[in-house]
């Protein structure tokens, strides 16, 4: 019998987790089909894969990257940690709760390297279509390698999108604009706040982004930090050159004019307002079309597509959960294909979207909606053999994190927590946040 073939869609954590996933079951002497990862990037690690580079790449790609230098964990690594592969594992030691990129994408890394699945993901092959052919129920994948120049298209049963959706920016008009006499940009293309070194920025947007966007151009020494915000201020405890307004109404010059009448005197706006689900590269019959939310649209379970029930979209969902949720998903998605879990039929599949939705909606707040989302991990991995592990642990870990956020958000990382897949205490990093200008994987290891 032929072996099935199954494309998947990028190489970051979420693509990974299929890889290792597959990999896994193959471990434990499954036979697992034939897998192909599509990757446009030149090494695997999606977004924690760092590139100085912004527009377009050398190739006249989109570049995908939207991280900065200095850009440290924004919740306790705690919360996201691989249950069948530990920080200790990894590192020798147990480290502190809020790793910076580098650190997180050697982790990452570690446990892609330990299974030997490189050899499955083609580097620099960005695919530009996917079409499903209905007379011979196979999908036809058709790509590019960029470095020999040549298109090619392969068919494959089974595609895994995994591509993310924290790449395309959802750029909004602001009258004025225009004519604003300094940088504008998009977080996507934020890179080293040291460029902002004495300025005066202008931060759009109240999300993660914009906090931390704006926290690292005050670390790194900008003059004040305006925040406009559309629905709500964040209201936590900012520094003292930090102000929050309500949304920009228009620019003049350098002059930011806000919706209560007041204004600014700026000299860098930058956008942090949020990213698009952009997959070009699907059949319009085949696209996810979803907002940036914890149920989102036409996934049944939040993974099979339910207009072609052949097809996965993975870490899709807006993410308190990260690493482990991919996981979940990815190990979901693989007994799926490899036939130990069977679909319901599509009226099912969509009441179970309509479901879900509701339960999100009726969610009153941050601590509810992040039960919310260590459920739906709990959900998935009862249904595989990904190793259990304490989610109601790693719930506490971020209700722990949003206090001492609440408490300091200059300080909120320089707190620790107890790992739930090993159970032992971070150390408290050896420097505070806001003095610890080296973001350097060999300073963050070092002993206290
Ligand atoms: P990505 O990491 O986006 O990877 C997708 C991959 O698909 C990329 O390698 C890309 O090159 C590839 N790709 C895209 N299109 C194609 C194509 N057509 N063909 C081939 N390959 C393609 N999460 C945390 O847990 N902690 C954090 O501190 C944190 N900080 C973040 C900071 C920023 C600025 C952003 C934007 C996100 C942050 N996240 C954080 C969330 C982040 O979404 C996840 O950690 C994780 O990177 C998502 O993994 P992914 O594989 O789904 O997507
Ligand atoms: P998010 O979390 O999607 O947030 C987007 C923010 O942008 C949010 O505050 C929105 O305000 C704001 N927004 C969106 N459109 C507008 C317009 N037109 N005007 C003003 N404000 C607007 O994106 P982030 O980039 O912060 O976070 C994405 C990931 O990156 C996240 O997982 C992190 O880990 C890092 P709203 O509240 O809707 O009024």
């Amino acid at each position: 019998m032929v072996a099935k073939r199954v494309a998947v869609i990028g190489a970051g954590p979420s693509g990974l987790a299929q890889l290792r996933a597959f990999k896994s079951a193959e471990e434990q002497g499954a036979d697992i089909p034939e897998i192909v990862c599509f990757e446009k990037q030149d090494d695997w690690g999606g977004l924690w894969n760092y590139t100085w580079r912004t527009g377009l790449d050398e190739y006249g790609e989109p570049v995908h990257g939207s991280m900065y230098r200095y850009l440290w964990s924004n919740g306790p690594k705690e919360g996201l940690e691989f249950a069948d592969y530990s920080f200790e594992e990894h590192f020798g030691k147990q480290i502190a709760s809020y790793p910076p990129r580098a650190v997180l994408l050697d982790y990452i890394e570690g446990r892609v390297k330990k299974a030997g699945v490189r050899d499955w993901v083609r580097f620099r092959h960005p695919v530009r279509n996917v079409e499903w052919d209905a007379s011979t129920g196979t999908f036809t994948v058709s790509a590019c390698d960029l470095v020999s120049g040549k298109d090619y298209s392969e068919t494959f049963d089974h595609v895994v999108v995994a591509s993310g959706h924290f790449s395309t920016p959802n750029v909004p008009h602001f009258d004025g604009l225009d004519r604003f006499n300094g940088r504008v940009l998009h977080a996507h293309d934020f890179r080293d706040a040291v460029e902002f070194k004495d300025k005066n920025v202008l931060i759009i947007g109240t999300s993660y982004s914009a906090e931390d966007i704006g926290s690292q151009c005050w670390k790194y020494g900008a003059k004040s930090i305006t925040v406009s915000h559309r629905t709500a201020a964040m209201g936590y405890d900012w520094p003292d050159n930090w102000k929050e307004v309500p949304l920009l109404t228009s620019v003049d010059g350098n002059t930011c004019h806000f919706k209560d009448g007041d204004h600014a005197e700026i000299d860098a706006i930058i956008l942090c307002t949020g990213y698009q689900h952009h997959f070009p590269f699907m059949d319009a019959s085949l696209r996810l079309k979803t907002a940036n939310r914890l149920a989102t649209a036409d996934l049944y379970k939040g993974v099979v597509f339910n207009g072609n029930p052949a097809l996965f979209y993975l870490g899709m969902q807006d993410q308190w959960y990260t690493f482990n949720l991919f996981d979940a998903q990815a190990w979901w998605a693989r007994d799926v294909i490899l036939g130990r879990i069977a679909l319901p039929d599509v009226a099912a599949m969509k009441q179970d979207v309509v479901d879900r939705v509701a339960s999100e909606d009726a969610i009153e707040d941050d601590y509810g909606a992040i039960r919310y989302q260590g459920d739906y991990v709990k959900e998935l991995i009862a249904e595989t053999d990904y190793p259990s592990f304490d989610v109601d642990g790693a719930n506490e870990a971020f209700f722990a994190w949003k206090k001492d956020k609440k408490k300091g958000i200059m300080t909120f990382r320089n707190n620790a927590y107890k790992s739930v897949i090993t159970g032992t205490m971070a150390p408290i990093h050896h420097t505070p946040w806001k003095d610890a200008l080296d973001d350097s994987k060999e300073s963050y290891l070092q002993n206290g």
